[in-house]
């Protein structure tokens, strides 16, 4: 059992039991032209942690634990998408329409892609998700289950959406979750502060948080 240390408290971590959940890393959230710019949000913040990401899941490769990747999107013909989401607000352009990158939101368009420096290695599970928790109309679970994992680490973004929706997800499931401080971000950062806090308030409520430098150095001791 691997000890990292978290808040509220230290996190214990059973090697083989737990996975790496890395949500919706793609050029549609990060790069400019794709579904979060058309949102009117600032994608540059998110640019941040992509190092720190790569070193994630890097640990995880070098121990031989699974890495799962996530990419929110769509079908082509849009079956999957509910139309109070695709109507929702006033975008620039909504899930479906052609953008810089192809089609906002739509699997298998460039814009949709997993960024390339954190491309999925050959033999990593990818779920696509049509909602913003990755547990929701996907095989997760049920992958999961199979793969006997009970712990899961997440990272990604956004924090207090897709990432927060996910945690909370798997903590009404029964997965003890540690979300990686530094390799989450927001398009708000008094957002990602509010999610920090509230997952780990009430005893860990939702779960634990830590920084990357702390999972490194539990990996380091055992
Ligand atoms: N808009 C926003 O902050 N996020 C999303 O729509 N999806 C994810 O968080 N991946």
């Amino acid at each position: 059992m691997l000890t990292v240390a978290a808040q509220p408290f230290a996190f214990a971590l059973p090697p083989g039991r737990a996975a790496l959940v890395v949500i919706d890393m793609q050029r549609d959230f990060v790069e400019p032209g794709g579904f979060g710019e058309t949102l009117g949000n600032d994608v540059s913040r998110l640019t941040a942690i992509v190092p720190t990401v790569a070193r994630l899941i890097a640990l995880f490769r070098a121990s031989g634990w699974p890495v799962i990747h996530t990419r929110e999107s769509h079908d082509a013909a849009l079956a999957d998408c509910p139309p109070a989401k695709r109507d929702r607000g006033a975008p620039s352009l909504r899930i479906g329409d052609a953008g810089p990158m192809g089609r906002i939101l739509v699997r298998g368009e460039p814009g949709n892609a997993i960024i390339a420096e954190l491309a999925p290695a050959p033999g990593e599970i990818v779920i696509d998700k049509p909602g913003k928790g990755a547990f929701y109309a996907t095989a997760l679970g049920d992958i999961l289950r199979l793969k006997g994992i009970t712990h899961l680490v997440l990272a990604g973004v956004t924090t207090e959406v897709c990432v927060q929706t996910t945690m909370r997800e798997a903590n009404d499931r029964g997965y003890d979750c540690l979300l990686i401080e530094d390799a989450t971000e927001s398009y708000f950062p008094e957002f990602k502060a509010a999610t920090l806090a509230m997952i780990r308030a009430q005893g860990g409520i939702v779960g634990w948080t830590a920084p990357l430098a702390a999972l490194e150095a539990a990996v380091a001791e055992s």
